[in-house]
């Protein structure tokens, strides 16, 4: 009986020494691409909205994904509600009116809100550099600008592609 317990405990310590490191590596951790603070105005009224691309190799999807304003956590929405492939990015989105903006961060200017992003696959968390950027919503706008701030030149947050646990 001693040894079919002693079996027993070498196989469980077995097993888990295997099984956990597996399972651990097998995750590849999802990327938050493109983070922004976009806006767009008609006469005169502003509107804003905080965007950013979750994308997982695994295909996980998010247990949630929050923007962080000024430190004031605000939850995001898929803007395509029925896409769910997160190996080519699902985009999410807080659209916000002036008043809601500046509830949540009052009395700062537009490039001084100071935003994050934060989300988790399943498998641990996943938190982007604080971002200042502040950029006109092209696409919304119907206008094509050649010197558009949207994508990839956002200074401040280089060498965001290592989003090693900050
Ligand atoms: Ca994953």
């Amino acid at each position: 009986m001693r040894k079919l317990i002693a079996l027993l405990v070498v196989i469980l310590f077995v097993v888990t020494l295997f099984a956990s490191p597996i399972a651990a590596v097998q995750n590849t951790p999802p990327v938050l691409e493109g983070g922004a603070l976009l806006y767009t105005f008609e006469s005169n009224i502003f509107s804003y909205k905080f965007q950013v691309t979750y994308k997982d190799a695994d295909g996980n999807l998010p247990n949630y994904l929050f923007v962080f304003i000024n430190g004031s956590r605000r939850a995001m929405e898929k803007k395509d509600i029925i896409d769910n492939d997160s190996r080519d990015g699902i985009v999410y989105v807080l659209e916000l009116s002036q008043d809601e903006l500046y509830s949540i961060a009052p009395k700062a200017k537009e490039w001084e809100i100071e935003y994050w992003f934060r989300t988790n696959d399943g498998h641990g968390p996943v938190i982007t550099n604080k971002s200042n950027l502040f950029a006109l919503d092209a696409d919304a706008m119907g206008v094509s600008t050649s010197n558009s701030a949207g994508g990839g030149g956002t200074p401040g947050t280089s060498g965001g592609g290592c989003g090693c646990g900050r």
